[in-house]
């Protein structure tokens, strides 16, 4: 192989710290626009959640592995006139996290939730009163960021923390990623 000469490496070296700055400055960019750009290079995978059911994201874990789940970008709202809001749900007051629409309460109202389910064929079921009632303790609030362990070993679905979707719409982007 030919040998560079000492100006062909000075250029290579500006062009690599170069590129490595604009990388960087794009990276710490706020907001979602460059986040996408960068998915490509990150482990996990990514999966679009609608406002309206639970969606089963066929990755399958065990209770003793370390997940995270991180948003990416989207909005979803949680009513005809709800603010539009990312993952991490809405805040206000007049939908504290006690709201009673709520599927799990400590979460904010259409805050991410994410639960395990036995079977892979469970898609699309819709986000109801049986829930409610009997899974408060299996259902765990993600918001935008969550990193840690599922109760249960199973598929990881993932849903808004609203019971009342029929007037909900849009959807979100996140990434799951086993650690
Ligand atoms: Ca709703």
């Amino acid at each position: 192989m030919k040998k560079l000469t000492k100006k062909q490496i000075e250029f290579i070296t500006i062009a690599i710290a170069i590129v490595s700055c604009i990388g960087t400055y794009l990276a710490l960019l706020p907001g979602e626009k460059w986040q996408g750009f960068f998915e490509f290079f990150i482990p996990g995978e990514t999966f679009t959640v609608r406002a309206t059911n639970w969606q089963n994201t066929g990755i399958h874990v065990t209770s003793d592995q370390k997940i995270e789940i991180k948003y990416i970008s989207g909005r979803w709202e949680n009513c005809v006139g709800c603010p539009a809001t990312n993952a991490s749900g809405i805040s206000d007051d007049a939908y504290m996290s006690s709201n009673p629409s709520n599927v799990i309460y400590g979460c904010p109202h259409g805050a991410l939730i994410a639960r395990t389910s036995d079977t892979i064929d469970s898609i699309n079921l819709p986000v109801g009163e049986q829930d409610f009632l009997s899974l408060q303790n299996d259902i765990l609030c993600i918001g935008n960021s969550f990193i840690g362990t599922f109760p249960f070993s199973g598929y990881i679905q993932l849903a808004s923390n609203d019971r009342f979707t029929f007037d909900n719409s849009g959807s979100i982007v996140i990434r799951v990623t086993i650690k």
